[in-house]
Protein backbone atom coordinates (compact mmCIF):
# COMPACT_ATOMS: atom_id res chain seq x y z
CA UNK A 1 0.00 0.00 0.00
CA UNK A 2 1.46 3.83 -0.85
CA UNK A 3 2.32 5.60 2.17
CA UNK A 4 -0.69 7.86 3.42
CA UNK A 5 -0.58 11.09 5.75
CA UNK A 6 -3.59 10.74 8.25
CA UNK A 7 -4.55 12.78 10.68
CA UNK A 8 -5.95 11.01 14.04
CA UNK A 9 -8.32 13.56 15.73
CA UNK A 10 -8.30 12.13 19.40
CA UNK A 11 -11.43 11.38 21.48
CA UNK A 12 -12.94 14.13 23.38
CA UNK A 13 -13.46 13.19 27.00
CA UNK A 14 -9.44 13.30 27.74
CA UNK A 15 -5.92 14.45 27.01
CA UNK A 16 -4.06 12.08 25.79
CA UNK A 17 -1.47 10.09 28.74
CA UNK A 18 -3.79 10.76 31.38
CA UNK A 19 -5.95 7.93 31.41
CA UNK A 20 -9.30 9.69 30.70
CA UNK A 21 -9.52 8.08 27.42
CA UNK A 22 -9.54 4.84 28.51
CA UNK A 23 -8.79 2.35 25.82
CA UNK A 24 -9.28 4.48 23.22
CA UNK A 25 -5.65 6.09 24.41
CA UNK A 26 -4.10 2.84 24.12
CA UNK A 27 -5.81 2.13 20.77
CA UNK A 28 -4.85 5.47 18.86
CA UNK A 29 -1.34 4.98 20.29
CA UNK A 30 -0.84 1.43 18.81
CA UNK A 31 -2.50 2.34 15.64
CA UNK A 32 -0.08 4.74 15.20
CA UNK A 33 3.14 2.82 15.85
CA UNK A 34 1.68 0.20 13.94
CA UNK A 35 1.07 2.25 10.80
CA UNK A 36 4.22 4.38 11.05
CA UNK A 37 6.21 0.99 11.05
CA UNK A 38 3.99 0.33 7.84
CA UNK A 39 5.31 3.68 6.12
CA UNK A 40 2.73 6.06 7.24
CA UNK A 41 3.11 9.33 8.83
CA UNK A 42 0.76 10.44 11.01
CA UNK A 43 -0.11 13.84 12.74
CA UNK A 44 -2.29 13.84 15.77
CA UNK A 45 -4.92 16.06 16.66
CA UNK A 46 -5.99 16.06 20.86
CA UNK A 47 -6.94 18.24 23.65
CA UNK A 48 -4.24 20.37 25.02
CA UNK A 49 -1.43 18.68 27.16
CA UNK A 50 -2.11 15.36 25.36
CA UNK A 51 1.08 13.23 25.29
CA UNK A 52 2.10 10.64 22.93
CA UNK A 53 5.78 10.00 22.81
CA UNK A 54 6.94 10.08 18.86
CA UNK A 55 4.45 11.38 17.02
CA UNK A 56 3.08 15.60 16.56
CA UNK A 57 0.54 16.28 18.70
CA UNK A 58 -1.63 19.38 17.73
CA UNK A 59 -2.94 20.53 21.43
CA UNK A 60 -5.91 22.23 21.06
CA UNK A 61 -7.77 23.99 24.00
CA UNK A 62 -11.75 23.79 25.21
CA UNK A 63 -14.14 21.67 27.02
CA UNK A 64 -14.37 18.19 27.46
CA UNK A 65 -17.49 16.16 26.67
CA UNK A 66 -19.56 14.37 29.28
CA UNK A 67 -18.42 10.52 28.94
CA UNK A 68 -21.82 9.45 26.94
CA UNK A 69 -21.34 6.01 28.99
CA UNK A 70 -22.59 7.76 31.76
CA UNK A 71 -25.68 9.27 30.25
CA UNK A 72 -28.80 7.23 29.46
CA UNK A 73 -30.49 5.84 25.80
CA UNK A 74 -32.46 8.95 25.62
CA UNK A 75 -29.25 11.47 26.22
CA UNK A 76 -29.81 14.55 23.93
CA UNK A 77 -26.55 15.49 21.85
CA UNK A 78 -24.96 17.59 24.35
CA UNK A 79 -21.76 20.33 23.73
CA UNK A 80 -19.90 22.88 26.18
CA UNK A 81 -19.20 26.40 25.40
CA UNK A 82 -15.84 26.81 23.35
CA UNK A 83 -16.02 22.84 22.94
CA UNK A 84 -12.49 21.22 22.17
CA UNK A 85 -14.92 18.51 20.18
CA UNK A 86 -15.77 21.23 17.44
CA UNK A 87 -12.65 23.18 17.97
CA UNK A 88 -10.24 20.17 17.11
CA UNK A 89 -12.93 19.28 14.21
CA UNK A 90 -12.54 23.21 13.16
CA UNK A 91 -8.49 23.05 13.32
CA UNK A 92 -9.25 19.49 10.93
CA UNK A 93 -11.48 20.98 8.74
CA UNK A 94 -9.03 23.54 8.34
CA UNK A 95 -5.99 21.35 6.68
CA UNK A 96 -7.53 18.28 5.77
CA UNK A 97 -6.67 19.23 2.00
CA UNK A 98 -2.45 17.97 3.53
CA UNK A 99 -3.55 14.35 4.38
CA UNK A 100 -4.96 11.52 2.94
CA UNK A 101 -7.21 10.18 5.14
CA UNK A 102 -8.92 11.63 9.14
CA UNK A 103 -9.44 9.22 11.46
CA UNK A 104 -11.90 10.06 13.84
CA UNK A 105 -11.29 8.37 17.77
CA UNK A 106 -14.10 10.25 19.43
CA UNK A 107 -18.02 8.95 20.29
CA UNK A 108 -19.35 12.12 19.09
CA UNK A 109 -22.29 13.20 17.18
CA UNK A 110 -20.31 15.92 15.51
CA UNK A 111 -17.53 13.93 14.11
CA UNK A 112 -20.13 11.56 12.44
CA UNK A 113 -22.15 14.47 11.01
CA UNK A 114 -19.36 16.43 9.75
CA UNK A 115 -18.20 13.19 7.14
CA UNK A 116 -20.27 14.64 3.95
CA UNK A 117 -19.21 17.84 4.75
CA UNK A 118 -15.02 17.22 4.56
CA UNK A 119 -13.15 16.68 0.77
CA UNK A 120 -11.00 14.69 2.40
CA UNK A 121 -12.46 11.18 3.93
CA UNK A 122 -13.36 10.69 7.35
CA UNK A 123 -12.80 7.11 8.95
CA UNK A 124 -14.83 7.01 12.73
CA UNK A 125 -13.35 3.94 15.05
CA UNK A 126 -16.00 3.43 17.29
CA UNK A 127 -14.67 2.82 20.75
CA UNK A 128 -18.24 1.30 22.43
CA UNK A 129 -21.44 -0.37 21.83
CA UNK A 130 -24.53 1.45 21.54
CA UNK A 131 -24.99 3.75 24.41
CA UNK A 132 -28.14 5.55 23.08
CA UNK A 133 -31.18 6.31 20.29
CA UNK A 134 -29.12 9.67 19.15
CA UNK A 135 -25.82 8.06 18.72
CA UNK A 136 -27.15 5.23 17.54
CA UNK A 137 -29.17 7.29 14.82
CA UNK A 138 -26.54 9.37 13.77
CA UNK A 139 -23.54 5.86 13.39
CA UNK A 140 -26.32 3.96 11.47
CA UNK A 141 -27.21 6.55 9.06
CA UNK A 142 -23.89 7.57 8.69
CA UNK A 143 -22.43 3.64 8.46
CA UNK A 144 -25.41 3.40 5.17
CA UNK A 145 -24.92 7.10 3.28
CA UNK A 146 -21.20 6.52 3.63
CA UNK A 147 -20.14 2.52 3.02
CA UNK A 148 -16.56 1.47 4.51
CA UNK A 149 -16.20 4.80 6.69
CA UNK A 150 -16.88 2.79 9.77
CA UNK A 151 -14.98 0.81 11.78
CA UNK A 152 -15.10 -1.53 14.78
CA UNK A 153 -13.49 -3.66 17.51
CA UNK A 154 -15.78 -6.83 16.96
CA UNK A 155 -18.94 -8.24 15.82
CA UNK A 156 -20.88 -7.89 18.83
CA UNK A 157 -20.27 -4.53 18.60
CA UNK A 158 -21.38 -4.07 15.55
CA UNK A 159 -24.33 -5.92 16.48
CA UNK A 160 -25.40 -3.81 19.72
CA UNK A 161 -26.46 -0.85 17.09
CA UNK A 162 -30.06 -1.17 15.63
CA UNK A 163 -29.79 -3.43 12.74
CA UNK A 164 -26.77 -3.34 12.98
CA UNK A 165 -24.14 -1.43 10.69
CA UNK A 166 -23.81 -1.62 7.46
CA UNK A 167 -20.66 -2.54 5.83
CA UNK A 168 -18.65 -1.92 9.31
CA UNK A 169 -15.15 -3.02 9.09
CA UNK A 170 -13.59 -5.34 11.87
CA UNK A 171 -10.51 -4.17 12.93
CA UNK A 172 -10.04 -5.89 16.58
CA UNK A 173 -7.34 -4.39 17.94
CA UNK A 174 -3.75 -5.25 18.25
CA UNK A 175 -0.80 -4.67 21.02
CA UNK A 176 2.69 -4.46 21.37
CA UNK A 177 3.34 -7.90 21.89
CA UNK A 178 7.17 -7.14 23.16
CA UNK A 179 5.58 -5.42 26.70
CA UNK A 180 3.96 -8.68 27.51
CA UNK A 181 6.28 -11.63 28.99
CA UNK A 182 5.37 -15.15 28.11
CA UNK A 183 5.07 -17.19 31.38
CA UNK A 184 5.37 -21.06 31.27
CA UNK A 185 4.69 -21.71 34.85
CA UNK A 186 1.40 -20.26 36.66
CA UNK A 187 1.24 -19.37 39.95
CA UNK A 188 -1.54 -20.23 42.71
CA UNK A 189 -3.74 -17.36 41.82
CA UNK A 190 -6.56 -15.97 39.81
CA UNK A 191 -6.75 -12.37 38.02
CA UNK A 192 -9.52 -9.79 37.81
CA UNK A 193 -8.48 -6.65 35.63
CA UNK A 194 -10.74 -3.77 35.15
CA UNK A 195 -12.41 -0.59 36.23
CA UNK A 196 -14.04 -1.72 39.46
CA UNK A 197 -17.67 -1.02 38.71
CA UNK A 198 -21.18 -2.35 38.32
CA UNK A 199 -21.17 -3.17 34.24
CA UNK A 200 -18.02 -5.01 34.99
CA UNK A 201 -19.59 -7.92 37.07
CA UNK A 202 -16.25 -8.48 39.65
CA UNK A 203 -19.20 -9.76 42.81
CA UNK A 204 -19.43 -12.86 40.20
CA UNK A 205 -15.90 -13.99 39.89
CA UNK A 206 -15.40 -13.16 43.60
CA UNK A 207 -18.18 -15.67 44.05
CA UNK A 208 -16.30 -18.03 41.91
CA UNK A 209 -13.22 -17.72 43.79
CA UNK A 210 -14.98 -18.33 47.12
CA UNK A 211 -16.46 -21.44 46.44
CA UNK A 212 -13.15 -22.76 44.99
CA UNK A 213 -11.19 -21.46 48.11
CA UNK A 214 -9.01 -19.52 45.50
CA UNK A 215 -7.10 -16.83 45.53
CA UNK A 216 -8.11 -14.02 43.05
CA UNK A 217 -5.36 -10.69 43.01
CA UNK A 218 -7.54 -8.15 41.68
CA UNK A 219 -5.82 -4.49 39.23
CA UNK A 220 -8.08 -1.26 38.10
CA UNK A 221 -9.14 2.11 39.59
CA UNK A 222 -11.73 1.53 42.12
CA UNK A 223 -14.38 3.96 40.24
CA UNK A 224 -17.34 3.03 42.37
CA UNK A 225 -16.31 2.27 46.11
CA UNK A 226 -19.59 2.00 47.33
CA UNK A 227 -19.92 -1.37 45.06
CA UNK A 228 -16.24 -2.53 45.97
CA UNK A 229 -17.50 -2.02 50.17
CA UNK A 230 -20.60 -4.10 48.81
CA UNK A 231 -19.08 -7.31 47.51
CA UNK A 232 -15.94 -7.27 50.58
CA UNK A 233 -18.85 -7.15 52.35
CA UNK A 234 -20.91 -9.97 50.91
CA UNK A 235 -17.68 -12.41 50.84
CA UNK A 236 -15.79 -11.75 53.95
CA UNK A 237 -14.22 -14.67 53.40
CA UNK A 238 -12.96 -14.33 49.71
CA UNK A 239 -9.38 -14.82 49.38
CA UNK A 240 -9.54 -11.08 47.40
CA UNK A 241 -5.61 -9.54 47.59
CA UNK A 242 -6.23 -5.78 46.09
CA UNK A 243 -3.29 -4.75 43.99
CA UNK A 244 -4.34 -1.35 42.84
CA UNK A 245 -3.98 0.36 39.10
CA UNK A 246 -0.88 -0.19 37.36
CA UNK A 247 0.48 0.97 34.13
CA UNK A 248 0.64 -1.54 31.34
CA UNK A 249 3.98 -3.27 31.47
CA UNK A 250 3.88 -3.64 35.10
CA UNK A 251 0.72 -4.83 34.74
CA UNK A 252 1.86 -7.19 32.59
CA UNK A 253 4.39 -9.06 34.01
CA UNK A 254 2.43 -8.46 37.57
CA UNK A 255 -0.31 -10.60 35.66
CA UNK A 256 1.35 -13.03 33.99
CA UNK A 257 1.90 -16.36 36.25
CA UNK A 258 -1.99 -16.15 36.93
CA UNK A 259 -3.55 -19.64 36.42
CA UNK A 260 -6.44 -17.68 34.57
CA UNK A 261 -8.07 -13.95 33.80
CA UNK A 262 -11.50 -13.73 34.79
CA UNK A 263 -13.96 -11.76 32.40
CA UNK A 264 -17.55 -11.09 34.04
CA UNK A 265 -18.74 -7.87 31.93
CA UNK A 266 -22.47 -7.20 32.30
CA UNK A 267 -22.60 -4.66 30.18
CA UNK A 268 -21.46 -5.57 25.99
CA UNK A 269 -17.91 -4.82 25.98
CA UNK A 270 -16.45 -3.28 22.42
CA UNK A 271 -13.78 -5.54 22.92
CA UNK A 272 -12.09 -6.21 26.18
CA UNK A 273 -8.46 -5.21 25.62
CA UNK A 274 -7.17 -6.92 28.90
CA UNK A 275 -7.89 -10.93 27.23
CA UNK A 276 -5.19 -10.16 24.45
CA UNK A 277 -3.22 -8.62 27.66
CA UNK A 278 -3.65 -12.16 29.38
CA UNK A 279 -3.34 -14.65 26.52
CA UNK A 280 -0.24 -12.61 25.49
CA UNK A 281 1.49 -13.50 28.64
CA UNK A 282 0.12 -17.21 28.41
CA UNK A 283 -3.03 -16.94 30.56
CA UNK A 284 -5.74 -18.09 29.68
CA UNK A 285 -9.00 -16.52 29.95
CA UNK A 286 -12.30 -17.87 31.72
CA UNK A 287 -15.02 -15.21 30.15
CA UNK A 288 -19.03 -14.79 29.83
CA UNK A 289 -20.33 -15.47 26.40
CA UNK A 290 -21.21 -11.74 26.41
CA UNK A 291 -19.20 -8.78 24.54
CA UNK A 292 -15.81 -8.66 22.60
CA UNK A 293 -14.03 -11.17 25.48
CA UNK A 294 -16.21 -14.15 23.97
CA UNK A 295 -15.33 -13.49 20.22
CA UNK A 296 -11.54 -13.27 21.25
CA UNK A 297 -11.49 -16.59 23.55
CA UNK A 298 -11.51 -20.07 21.68
CA UNK A 299 -13.49 -22.04 24.27
CA UNK A 300 -11.02 -25.23 25.24
CA UNK A 301 -8.16 -24.09 23.49
CA UNK A 302 -7.03 -20.81 25.04
CA UNK A 303 -9.56 -20.40 27.61
CA UNK A 304 -13.41 -21.00 28.31
CA UNK A 305 -16.15 -19.32 27.51
CA UNK A 306 -19.74 -19.59 29.76
CA UNK A 307 -23.04 -18.88 29.40
CA UNK A 308 -23.41 -15.24 30.89
CA UNK A 309 -24.22 -14.54 34.22
CA UNK A 310 -24.30 -18.73 35.29
CA UNK A 311 -21.65 -18.18 37.98
CA UNK A 312 -21.52 -22.55 38.97
CA UNK A 313 -20.20 -22.81 35.07
CA UNK A 314 -17.66 -20.34 35.33
CA UNK A 315 -16.37 -21.82 38.50
CA UNK A 316 -16.47 -25.05 36.70
CA UNK A 317 -14.46 -23.74 34.26
CA UNK A 318 -12.15 -22.19 36.28
CA UNK A 319 -11.46 -25.82 37.90
CA UNK A 320 -10.77 -26.51 34.05
CA UNK A 321 -8.01 -23.90 33.17
CA UNK A 322 -4.76 -26.51 34.04
CA UNK A 323 -6.16 -28.35 30.81
CA UNK A 324 -5.07 -25.60 28.75
CA UNK A 325 -2.33 -25.39 26.58
CA UNK A 326 -0.45 -21.91 28.08
CA UNK A 327 1.82 -22.04 25.05
CA UNK A 328 -1.24 -22.05 22.47
CA UNK A 329 -2.72 -18.43 24.36
CA UNK A 330 0.55 -16.30 23.24
CA UNK A 331 0.49 -18.26 19.89
CA UNK A 332 -3.04 -17.00 19.32
CA UNK A 333 -2.40 -13.36 20.52
CA UNK A 334 0.93 -12.97 18.27
CA UNK A 335 -1.46 -14.58 15.40
CA UNK A 336 -4.13 -12.18 15.52
CA UNK A 337 -3.29 -9.34 18.10
CA UNK A 338 -0.05 -8.20 17.54
CA UNK A 339 0.69 -4.52 15.85
CA UNK A 340 1.41 -5.95 12.70
CA UNK A 341 -2.25 -7.70 12.30
CA UNK A 342 -3.79 -4.90 13.53
CA UNK A 343 -1.98 -2.48 10.81
CA UNK A 344 -2.98 -5.12 8.22
CA UNK A 345 -6.99 -4.64 9.14
CA UNK A 346 -6.67 -1.16 9.33
CA UNK A 347 -4.50 -0.87 5.57
CA UNK A 348 -7.39 -3.09 4.61
CA UNK A 349 -10.11 -0.21 5.83
CA UNK A 350 -8.06 2.45 4.25
CA UNK A 351 -8.28 0.69 1.39
CA UNK A 352 -11.68 0.11 1.14
CA UNK A 353 -12.02 4.08 2.03
CA UNK A 354 -10.07 5.20 -0.34
CA UNK A 355 -11.59 2.68 -3.26
CA UNK A 356 -15.36 4.37 -2.03
CA UNK A 357 -14.01 7.74 -2.32
CA UNK A 358 -13.33 8.08 -6.25
N1 LIG B 1 -17.75 9.71 25.67
N2 LIG B 1 -18.80 11.57 24.72
C1 LIG B 1 -17.80 10.67 24.72
N3 LIG B 1 -16.85 10.75 23.76
C2 LIG B 1 -15.80 9.88 23.71
O1 LIG B 1 -14.93 9.99 22.83
C3 LIG B 1 -15.72 8.85 24.71
C4 LIG B 1 -16.73 8.81 25.69
N4 LIG B 1 -16.67 7.88 26.66
C5 LIG B 1 -15.58 6.91 26.78
C6 LIG B 1 -14.55 7.06 25.73
N5 LIG B 1 -14.68 7.97 24.74
C7 LIG B 1 -13.31 6.27 25.81
O2 LIG B 1 -13.02 5.96 27.18
C8 LIG B 1 -13.32 4.96 25.07
O3 LIG B 1 -12.08 4.32 25.28
C9 LIG B 1 -14.38 4.04 25.54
Amino acid sequence: MRSLKLLFVSTSVGALGTGLGGGVELTLQNLAIALMNAGHYITVVAPETSQLDGFSVVEIAGNLQIIAQSQGRDALITMPQDAVLSNMWDYARSVQMNYDVIVNFAYDWLPFYLTPFFTTPIGHLVSMGSLSDAMDQIITSVASSYPHTIAVHSKVQAESFKGGLDFAHCVMNGFDLSLYPFCENAEDFYAWVGRIAPEKGLEDAVAAIDSLGAVLKVWGVIQDEPYWNDILRRYPNANIEYQGFLPTSELAIAMAPAKALIMTPKWVEAFGNVAIEALACGVPVVAYERGGPAEIVRSGETGFVVAADDVAALTDAIGQVGTIRRSRCRCHAEEFYSLEAMGDRVEAWFEKILKNVT
